[in-house]
């Protein structure tokens, strides 16, 4: 172990958070999804979600506003078994394994580069029987039709969610974004999808993003991707395609909070690439806003 390395011995994963007692749905299902075919600039996102595993040892079931949480029971079911090659080859058994996760149950995927959130909105969609509302908080779109000669790219991800799971694009909300190919932006216009550019969110006070999702979420429940390029590359750098202008750990986490009163399904994290992070500084923005998303559980409405 090198000085840069947590030393987690004697430590439980998620914080010590604890299965639910046997016969009992758990509050939160968590599912590895060690894929990385999909980030054709630079891999290393297949790593993610063991480390997150492990780092998550270090935390505590408190909030950040010191709300205790240790009641929320995790069941996590490690890291699904991928066969060679692109989530175009893996997508349908991916969608059945997420979709088995018990109703009332959030699950928590853990990407893998963000093609993962292809297989979550399929599943998510079917486990709530269309109820659906989606939150991308994203430097990018992952609007394109192919990208980089391939369909199953990251920057096709939420398009093959939307047209695989038959989602209405109107129930999606882009919240981060900055780098755009002019095709994403022409597909946002015509389907009618929201945009809140990284510029917009970053004049908003108050519970603008809450106000803006609250009035269109109906009776939906809300399923939230986070893909870690949203934030700045000065708050995540270790992923693969950072931008320049992005969100801060401080106004991703208090978009989430104004999110307490919505209805939650579930949450995907992607792009999380430990090889190229610096000081785990990633993958603890990543941990934070997880067990922060858990503290909402018992805070919230979820189903
Ligand atoms: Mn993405």
């Amino acid at each position: 172990m090198s000085e840069h390395d947590f030393n987690t011995a004697g430590l439980k994963p998620w914080a010590g958070l604890k299965a639910p007692a046997a016969g009992e749905r758990p509050d939160a299902r968590i599912l590895g999804v060690p894929m990385e075919r999909g980030s054709l600039y630079r891999p290393g996102q297949a790593k993610a979600p063991a480390h997150l595993r492990k780092v998550s040892a270090i935390f505590a079931p408190v909030t950040e506003r010191a709300e205790r949480f240790d009641s929320v029971t995790v069941q996590d079911d490690g890291d699904l078994t991928l066969v060679d090659g692109d989530m175009g080859a893996n997508v349908d058994a991916v969608a059945d394994e997420i979709a088995r996760t018990p109703a009332g149950t959030l699950p928590i995927v853990l990407g893998g580069d963000h093609t993962t959130v292809s297989p979550t909105l399929i599943a998510q969609q079917r486990r709530l029987n269309g109820r659906l509302s989606i939150l991308y908080i994203d430097a990018h779109p992952d609007l394109n039709d192919v990208s980089r000669h391939t369909r199953w790219s990251n920057g096709c991800a939420l398009r093959r969610g939307l047209e695989m799971g038959e989602i209405d694009p109107k129930k999606v909300t882009l919240l981060g974004c900055r780098d755009y190919d002019w095709e994403e932006v022409e597909y946002i216009r015509k389907t009618g999808i929201t945009l809140i550019p990284a510029a917009t969110a970053h004049g908003w006070t108050g519970n603008q993003l809450a106000d803006e999702i609250g009035s269109r979420i109906g009776s939906d429940a809300l399923h939230i991707s986070l893909d870690i390029d949203s934030l700045d590359p000065s708050y995540a750098p270790g992923t693969g395609v950072p931008a320049a202008g992005g969100l801060t750990s401080r106004q991703l986490l208090d978009f989430l909070r104004q999110l307490r009163g919505v209805r939650l399904a579930g949450l995907d994290v992607d792009e999380v690439a430990p090889p190229l992070d610096y000081g785990h500084i990633t993958s603890l923005a990543a941990l934070k806003f997880i067990f922060e998303f858990l503290g909402m559980v018992k805070l919230g409405k979820t189903g």
